[in-house]
């Protein structure tokens, strides 16, 4: 069955290997298939929930571009845009915004994980982030969205949204509510140095992460220094149990190798991380070091990078325009 995709990647810089293998690694595959109608947004919006610096985020906007192509997104095939030029979304948002009750969003965890403890000063945008989203989303009648695990809280939302929308219009099946497809196995890949916490751009240590421009030797330096424990890597799934760091590299391991832990386990049970970290970063090297090339040969492009958001945003502009003005006709405007 075909599929309407669309999902996002914020410009805020850092993509690493948890963007990769929870998102971008599953939206190439996606595009893939001839079947699918696919769209990647460069979510810009989203990234000035916190502070951007205004020549950064331009870089990073076409460096989350050169990434999605580098990673093997066909320009020609699916649609890549960034979110600012095309109006629909924060209109959408807004109108969203209108009709979601704020109990719903009191009860997003990342708003809490970002906003941290002084609440009181994270901006209203972070807030309402989820609303954004949901927009970006209905707008486009995606029936599937791939994310990384921490979004799935963000997709119930966008469900909820739309069914209350539909419900409150009497409009039913106008906004459609997607399903989210987030991978089985290893959709939340975790820091590098501490095991119980994801894998992020914002980290403060470039060493729990690797980047996706990390240079071959910061690759192995990093897989070299990343946090283990003193016991031998288990033969059994069950025995990993409160052994996040192991389960962590096992599951990078599995993941990029496009197989299961059994079958990792069976590769290295009774053997020492050193021997997991040697081939780990072999592997990465081999995976990762292409689309790193890839993105510092396209990143300099300028031209070419502007010249693929602008026409993506003339297609998106199209779908999306078309549904903003039934909504509003909807709505009474
Ligand atoms: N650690 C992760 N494991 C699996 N998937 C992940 N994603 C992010 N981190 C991981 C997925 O990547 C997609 C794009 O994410 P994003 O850049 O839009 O936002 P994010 O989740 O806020 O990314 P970060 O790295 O965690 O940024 P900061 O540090 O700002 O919080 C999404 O599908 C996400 O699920």
């Amino acid at each position: 069955m075909s599929k309407k995709i669309f999902s996002g990647v914020q410009p805020t810089g850092n993509l690493h290997l948890g963007n990769y293998l929870g998102a971008i690694k599953n939206f190439v595959e996606l595009s893939n298939d001839k079947e699918n109608e696919c769209i990647f947004c460069v979510v810009d919006l989203h990234a000035i929930t916190v502070r951007q610096d205004k020549d950064q985020l331009k870089n990073n906007i076409r460096e989350t571009a050169a990434t999605f192509i580098a990673s093997g997104i066909n320009p020609s095939k699916s649609i890549i845009f960034n979110q600012s030029k095309v109006h629909a979304h924060a209109e959408g948002s807004w109108i969203l915004s209108c009709m979601s009750p704020m109990g719903w969003l009191n009860r997003m965890t990342q708003f809490k994980e970002k906003a941290g403890k002084d609440k009181e000063k994270a901006s209203v945008g972070l807030y309402i982030y989820p609303i954004l989203m949901a927009s970006d989303i209905l707008l486009y009648d995606a029936t599937h969205v791939p994310v990384g695990d921490d979004q799935k809280q963000h997709l119930e939302l966008t469900r909820d949204i739309a069914q209350k929308f539909n419900k409150d219009f009497n409009c039913e099946d106008f906004l459609k509510p997607p399903e989210p497809l987030i991978k089985k196995n290893f959709s939340r890949i975790m820091s590098l140095k501490d095991g119980s916490k994801k894998m992020s751009k914002s980290d403060p240590s470039d060493l729990s992460r690797i980047n996706l421009t990390d240079t071959k030797d910061q690759i192995i330096n990093k897989i070299k220094r990343a946090k283990t424990d003193t016991f031998p890597i288990p033969n059994e799934v069950q025995k990993l149990k409160d052994r996040p760091e192991a389960e962590n590299l096992l599951g990078i391991y599995s993941s990029i190798s496009n197989q299961s832990l059994t079958k990792t386990l069976d590769e290295f049970g009774g053997k020492n991380f050193s021997d997991l970290k040697n081939q780990l970063a072999e592997t990465l090297l081999s995976k990762i070091s292409p689309i790193s090339d890839e993105i510092k040969k396209l990143i300099n492009d300028h031209d070419y990078l502007d010249k693929i958001l602008l026409e993506g945003a003339d297609k998106a502009e199209v779908i999306a325009g078309k549904k903003i003005r039934e909504m509003k006709k909807i709505i009474g405007f």
